[in-house]
């Protein structure tokens, strides 16, 4: 069953530690957009999200009648509302060539127009995190520094905020 949208915002299923999911709220973080905040857990999805897109992937992003469940589309649909600091609008042809290029190499079917740092930097926090001693102790000292300053940035903090499970008839939880 999929349960009413009483409040006409767009509903975000979410899971907090999801890298994919982690970009996406970034970007709609960064851009403002309120929405609906559905966190839920991978091992016991809630059946809408299934209805919504039976993949059983997150980030999912309903709007209506639209569904967008590839947390690329979710982050260009966020900037298509709402870009401030031009993280596309204000990027040249060429740098965003070059960023797509690397974000290629970190994933495959990403075809974006998006901000690099945002697209790569949960990925970049994960394999940190593997073994952090490791990692501040590496040679690779620029980043550690942009990982560092990613890190501290009031967006990521934001984000990253604990919610409850979402389940089926609960109420409301905003996002951002
Ligand atoms: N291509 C998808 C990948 C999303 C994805 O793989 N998310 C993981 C969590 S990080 C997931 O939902 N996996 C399903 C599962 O583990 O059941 C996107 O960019 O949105």
């Amino acid at each position: 069953m999929i349960g009413p949208n009483t409040n006409e915002l767009p509903i975000f299923y979410s899971f907090r530690r999801c890298p994919y999911a982690m970009r996406a709220r970034m970007t709609l973080g960064y851009a403002g957009v309120a929405c609906e905040l559905r966190e839920v857990v991978l091992r016991d999805k809630p059946p809408s999200l299934l209805s919504y897109s039976p993949k059983g992937t997150v980030p999912v992003l309903v709007l209506g009648d639209q569904v967008i469940d590839e947390s690329d589309e979710v982050m260009k649909w966020a900037l298509r509302q709402s870009d401030p600091d031009g993280w596309i609008s204000q990027a040249s042809e060429e740098v965003l060539e070059e960023a797509n290029e690397l974000v290629a190499l970190c994933e495959n079917e990403f075809k974006p127009r998006l901000d690099l740092d945002v697209a790569l930097m949960p990925f970049i926090r994960q394999f940190a995190n593997v073994d952090k001693a490791w990692f501040d102790s590496c040679t690779y000292g620029y980043l550690i520094d942009w990982l560092e300053k990613m890190l501290s940035r009031p967006l990521f903090a934001s984000v990253m905020a604990k919610y409850p499970l979402w389940h089926e008839g609960d109420p409301l939880t905003l996002f951002p």
